[in-house]
């Protein structure tokens, strides 16, 4: 299946840390390909510094919650520290859509609930993969085209 995750970073050395989320993703998962990364404004988190943002694709047939954890231990490698939500941040990793599995639980919801309403996350995905659906919400080329 492939699992789909966003990269995000805005503190330290983004580019740095981003580089070293995906050679560690490459060490453990076949990354299938990964967007061009781009400066974004801060999304509900006012006064922050500017994100680097992009996408990964990966081949994984671990079970929701096991890759979670996973993404949540490269985070960890890449010095992330947990205060309140949307803090500034070292590295963040999350799990936008994984096949066409849905979970609502209070680790995880599949797809991430807020993906389909972020630039940040949608245009570097269409880039590598114009034709990407996100499950249970659409095309997401259609979804970009509602957010202009
Ligand atoms: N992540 C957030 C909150 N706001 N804004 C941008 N531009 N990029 C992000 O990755 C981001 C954000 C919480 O995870
Ligand atoms: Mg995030
Ligand atoms: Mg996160």
């Amino acid at each position: 299946m492939k699992a789909v995750i966003a990269l995000g970073a805005n503190l330290g050395n983004p580019q740095e840390q981003i580089q070293d989320a995906i050679d560690l993703l490459s060490e453990n998962f076949f990354v299938v390909s990964v967007s061009q990364l781009r400066e974004t404004e801060p999304v509900d988190a006012p006064g922050q510094p500017h994100y680097l943002n992009g996408i990964a694709i990966i081949e994984s047939e671990i079970p929701p919650l096991d890759l979670l954890r996973k993404l949540l231990e490269i985070e960890l490698a890449g010095g992330r520290k947990r205060s309140v939500k949307n803090a500034a941040r070292t590295i963040d990793l999350d799990l936008i859509a994984y096949g066409e599995i849905f979970v609502d639980s209070p680790e995880l919801t599949l797809p991430h609930p807020r993906a389909h309403q972020r630039k940040f996350v949608l245009e570097p995905w269409f880039e590598i993969e114009p034709n990407a659906v996100l499950p249970g919400y659409g095309p997401v080329r259609e979804l970009l085209r509602t957010l202009e």
